[in-house]
């Protein structure tokens, strides 16, 4: 069998905003990898560009610049064609071809590989040796909602679940528990971009639920189900002040950190993402300092990128992160974050984009890189079919269902 690349496909196609995503296809003899692209609303300013300008001008990069250095190439030799990509690129941002074009082209050629191999993306990557926890969006707000909450994602896991349908049966009635007080309440019920509920509440008053809902949700399942939040704190900075419309607060760096930590007390968190914004690496430090033990995870700070995670390691920021393979460009740097990440002791989150194709690649990153959960919904087509395929995955390795 010939491990040539013979062909490669590029094309446009919607995500679940409506927007288009980037698409990939690498072809051989006897092989097929596809993989689009997620994208997202609220973007760190370090990530990777995701597209220069459009997707239309990734197409066009990839026909002229990328597909060329590609064809001929060994499919299995991730770490070169990787590094192709990023030559072909020619900057540290991939603000040339996109972060999202990149990713998409790596991770195809790392499905085709698989494929030729007659394997499962994640056993090409890793060990696979539990399965994520689902970290699941309840209520959504921030960027992913008109007229909704100030903090971005107040989510759920259950963590000391053991198995995965009842994991997600946890989330899952959650979700439905909110709908029930929602509508008992009378309002309109609509979902997000991550089909989390869209609700005008203070932050307070939507954790007083969320708890209810748990302990409720807790008692029904036997699981202990925690709550945890992204606050997305960068997009609530603005001149120095991190601003909360519905709160109606706006507090400065010490009051912010304050705020965080009287949340995860009152509320026993065990998760907050971005409690402050992605410049402050002492103030990520101070709130794990201070938080106990709640993961202090770094999304935006972090960016999946492993520079920033040294910075982090070598200032005590947080004690987790949030892997986003689109945020870097390419598995083989994924794969490098992840593996310093984990010699540091900090936990791995793999998670999904506000915007998503139906795609399922990153169930195997989570999977393979060993990721303490997968942040993504329990409900929605492109959120479920992450899931849904960690669901496969357990039933074909005869585990965790
Ligand atoms: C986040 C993500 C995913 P977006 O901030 O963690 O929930 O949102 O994809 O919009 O950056
Ligand atoms: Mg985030």
């Amino acid at each position: 069998m010939k491990p040539e690349i013979k062909q490669i496909k590029v094309r446009k196609i919607l995500d679940s905003r409506g927007d288009f995503s980037f698409e990939c296809e690498i072809h051989g003899d006897s092989f097929l990898g596809r993989t689009s692209a997620p994208s997202g609303a609220s973007v760190g300013k370090f990530e990777a560009v995701s597209y220069p300008g459009s997707v239309d001008a990734s197409i066009k990069f990839a026909k002229s610049n990328v597909i060329p250095k590609l064809i001929g190439v060994d499919v299995r030799e991730q770490k070169k064609i990787d590094s192709l990509l990023r030559e072909a690129d020619g900057t540290d941002n991939f603000s040339n071809f996109g972060g999202n074009a990149a990713i998409a082209v790596s991770i195809a050629c790392a499905k085709a590989s698989a494929n030729l191999q007659g394997k499962q993306l994640f056993e090409i990557l890793g060990k696979g040796r539990w399965f994520p926890l689902p970290l699941s969006k309840i209520i959504g707000g921030g960027k992913h909602a008109v007229n909704s909450c100030d903090i971005q994602e107040f989510l759920v896991f259950p963590s000391n679940a053991k198995n995965l349908y009842p994991a997600l049966q946890a989330n899952v009635s959650v979700h439905k528990k909110i709908k029930e007080k929602l509508k008992k309440r009378g309002v309109t019920l609509g979902r997000d971009d991550e089909s989390g509920w869209v609700v005008k509440l203070k932050s307070e008053e939507a954790l007083e639920m969320l708890s209810e809902a748990c302990r409720e949700a807790s008692s029904e399942t036997g699981l202990k189900v925690d709550i945890g939040l992204d606050l997305a704190a960068s997009s609530l900075f603005e001149n120095d002040k991190y601003v909360y419309n519905v709160d109606e607060r706006k507090l400065d760096r010490g009051e912010q950190i304050d705020f965080v930590l009287e949340l995860i007390k009152k509320f026993k968190l065990s998760y907050v993402e971005d409690g402050v914004h992605e410049d402050d690496f002492e103030g990520f430090a101070e709130l794990t300092a201070k938080a106990g033990k709640c993961l202090i995870c770094g999304d935006d700070l972090f960016v999946t990128n492993k520079s920033r995670l040294e910075t982090g390691v070598k200032m005590h920021a947080c004690n987790s992160l949030i892997i986003k393979p689109n945020q870097i460009g390419t598995l083989t740097q994924v794969a490098e974050t992840v593996n310093y990440a984990k010699e540091n002791g900090y936990a791995c989150i793999a998670s999904h984009r506000s915007g998503e194709t139906c795609d399922s690649s990153i169930s195997h990153v989570a999977v393979a890189f060993d990721c303490k959960m997968l942040k993504t919904n329990v409900v929605g087509g492109e959120r479920n079919a992450k899931f849904n395929e960690i669901v496969r995955i357990g039933e074909s390795i005869g585990k965790w269902l």
